[in-house]
């Protein structure tokens, strides 16, 4: 069952980790009359500033995880814990729930127009984009998770009518339940980040939950060369969308020269100038983007206008002039 914040008689919440999604967590349950109990590992006087006002509003304790977290009607886990804790090994076995941070800031949203982007590479990319193309087409766009910009911060001040467009990593995903995006795209699934999930499946299995709660009414977009996505698409009930180099006619987005085709069932193609990024997987990237949006009733003409004035995320692939004969890129961005 997901986070239901009616559901908790004595209103007492408990938060493990003070990073960014922590504190988010901790700030948004405190206002919505949550007694907050708060626990970090690192040093007292590093949390107190770290938590600034905060401090002052909340019950916190620094250097450990006491018991007393196991007296919270439930725990929020940050993100970047490892699964199993002790402190979060002891809140199963007292039957405390344990919620992500995204969960607790999606039950706070009124909006249901979520749009995903998880993979193992390209995601901040590929939510910066596909934000640039809803906002040309006029809709009021919130971005927010892996990016940087915490759940808790945006999804509750999201009104009806505004999209969402969030990056999702297998961190936030594999505490998650009831996650239902309209669209959501999986670009691409390599190993990574095996030391914190325990085994591949356990990764693969995380990045599955972003599809398994969604319904026939939404679209999930896929890349079609990575059998590993094509593994995950069949766990979930949402209408297809693939992008790929290979089997033309059978995939939504392709190639061809340099430019981007994109079709939906019925439709005829529709040819775009992608974004002038470099390497063949911002092809992918900028393919999944306009899938995305299409399945959302964006218009063509505004894909094309965000693909003309996006020039990519900073430090990311950045290029930043030639030094002695070498051509030099930052990408020091980049969490792998
Ligand atoms: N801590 C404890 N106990 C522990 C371990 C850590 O209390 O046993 C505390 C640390 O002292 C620290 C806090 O937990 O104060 C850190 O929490 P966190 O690691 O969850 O980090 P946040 O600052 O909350 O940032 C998280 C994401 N970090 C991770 O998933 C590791 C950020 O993604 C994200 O931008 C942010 O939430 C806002 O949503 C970063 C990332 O590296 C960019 N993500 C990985 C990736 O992209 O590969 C998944």
């Amino acid at each position: 069952m997901g986070f239901a914040p009616k559901s908790f008689k004595k209103k007492l919440a408990g938060v493990i980790g003070l990073g960014k999604s922590g504190r988010s967590a901790a700030k948004l349950l405190a206002s919505k009359g949550f007694k907050v109990f708060a626990s970090d590992t690192r040093p007292r006087s590093q949390v107190r500033e770290s938590l600034g006002s905060l401090a002052s509003r909340i019950s916190w304790e620094a250097g450990r995880h006491s018991d007393r977290l196991l007296k919270c009607s439930f725990v929020v886990k940050s993100p970047g814990l490892p699964p199993h804790l002790p402190i979060l090994d002891k809140a199963r076995k007292a039957g405390v729930p344990i919620f992500s941070e995204m969960e607790v800031a999606l039950a706070y949203s009124k909006t249901r127009e979520i749009v995903a982007i998880t993979g193992t590479n390209g995601k901040t990319t590929t939510t910066m984009l596909t934000a640039e193309i809803f906002k040309a087409a006029g809709r009021k766009v919130r971005v927010c998770g892996n990016i940087g910009q915490p759940f808790c911060d945006e999804a509750p001040k999201a009104k009806a009518r505004e999209t969402l467009v969030v990056e999702t990593s297998s961190y936030q995903l594999e505490d998650s339940t009831d996650f239902q995006p309209r669209a959501a795209a999986l670009l691409n699934v390599t190993a990574d980040h095996i030391d914190h999930h325990g085994s591949m499946e356990k990764y693969l299995q995380a990045k599955a939950k972003t599809f398994r709660g969604m319904g026939r009414d939404d679209f999930a977009v896929f890349n079609a060369d990575d059998p590993l996505c094509l593994r995950i698409a069949r766990e979930t009930a949402a209408k297809k969308l693939f992008f790929g180099s290979k089997d033309i006619g059978r995939v939504h987005a392709w190639i061809e020269g340099s430019k981007i085709f994109v079709q939906l069932r019925g439709s005829k193609p529709i040819r775009l100038t992608p974004p002038k990024l470099p390497g063949y997987h911002n092809l992918e990237n900028a393919m999944a983007a306009a899938l995305l949006a299409l399945s959302r009733a964006v218009k063509p003409a505004a894909i094309q206008k965000a693909f003309q004035s996006f020039k990519g995320v900073e430090h990311r692939l950045e290029e930043c002039g030639p030094v002695r004969g070498l051509r030099c890129i930052n990408d020091s961005k980049a969490t792998n």
